[in-house]
Formats: C-alpha cells, structure tokens, sequence
C-alpha cells in the first residue's frame, strides 16, 4: 500500500470517528433508555413506542423525527385529556428534551406514532428505531415489543379511547 492511501484512509477514520461516538448511548449524547412498544392486534393500521431520553450534554435539544422500516410513516405525538377524551395531535416542533434532563414517552402522553405499519408488532419480537435529534443527529435503537395491554411501569389512556385531532 503506498503512503499516499494509508493517509487518505487516516484522513477518513479521522472524519468518521466523532461521528461515531456522537451515535448511541454515549455520556456525551442524548441516551434512549429503556425503548418498548405495545405488540398490536392483527390489523391494526397503527401503533407507538415509548421511552426515556436523556440528555447528558448542557445544552438543550429536540426529537424532531423517526424513521423505522415497519411503519410508512412516523410522526412524535402528545395525548391530551380533554373534558374526559384521549385525543391525540403531533407536535410540530418536536419534542423538547431539557439540558441535563430527561423525557418520558409512554402511554397516555408523548408516542411516537406508528402510521401504516406494514404488519402487526408481536410480542416478543423487536424492530429498529431511528431517533433524530435537532442536535445529537440520529440515534438507532433496537426496539421489543411488549404485550398488548401493557403499560409498562405507568397508567395512562387506552388506545382505543385515542382520536386523532
Ligand atoms: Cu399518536
């Protein structure tokens, strides 16, 4: 190998490698901690995955998209009780995650919304998940589905009450 390729694949590994520890669970990055989404029934056009992000750096950041190959579309979604109805919007902006704080996305509140899912979420099996931050760029975590019903460690609404606003 002649020097002149040994310092263009230095040159690359150089430009790769922050790029690479900005990805992931990292101290420095935004952590996705404990991903999970509820299996559907047979069917179903829709579904939502939840979880904890957790920003370790100083400066505040946003969710302003996700990408997965088990849905057509995704979008980050708020649930609202209004006067005793779930209902449901997607929240333009993003979801803001505070500087040194964290953010729940579970059932009865922040989702990320499922739209067209290309077949049902069955318990027991996983899907990836691509996160993309306004500021930490995209983040791809491995995703298990739980069983239909569950609620993980928290109450909130039932899907079945949800309508889109
Ligand atoms: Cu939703």
């Amino acid at each position: 190998m002649c020097t002149l390729s040994k310092l263009a694949i230095a040159v690359v590994l150089i430009v790769i490698a922050p790029a690479a520890f900005a990805q992931g669970t990292g101290t420095s990055t935004i952590a996705v901690e404990q991903p999970w989404a509820r299996a559907t029934p047979a069917g179903a056009r829709t579904g939502a995955a939840y979880m904890t992000l957790d920003n370790k750096t100083s400066s505040a950041d946003r969710l302003i998209g996700a990408s997965s190959d088990v849905a057509d579309k995704l979008q980050i979604h708020e649930m609202k009780d209004v006067n005793g109805v779930m209902q449901m919007r997607e929240l333009a902006n993003g979801l803001p995650v505070p500087a040194g704080g964290s953010v729940t996305l579970k059932p009865g509140s922040y989702h990320v919304m499922l739209i067209g899912l290309k077949k049902p979420l069955t318990q027991g099996e996983t899907f990836p998940l691509t996160l993309t931050f306004e500021k930490a760029g995209n983040i791809s975590v491995t995703v298990p589905i739980q069983a239909i019903g569950a609620m993980q460690d928290n109450k909130g609404g039932d899907m079945g009450n949800m309508k889109m606003k």
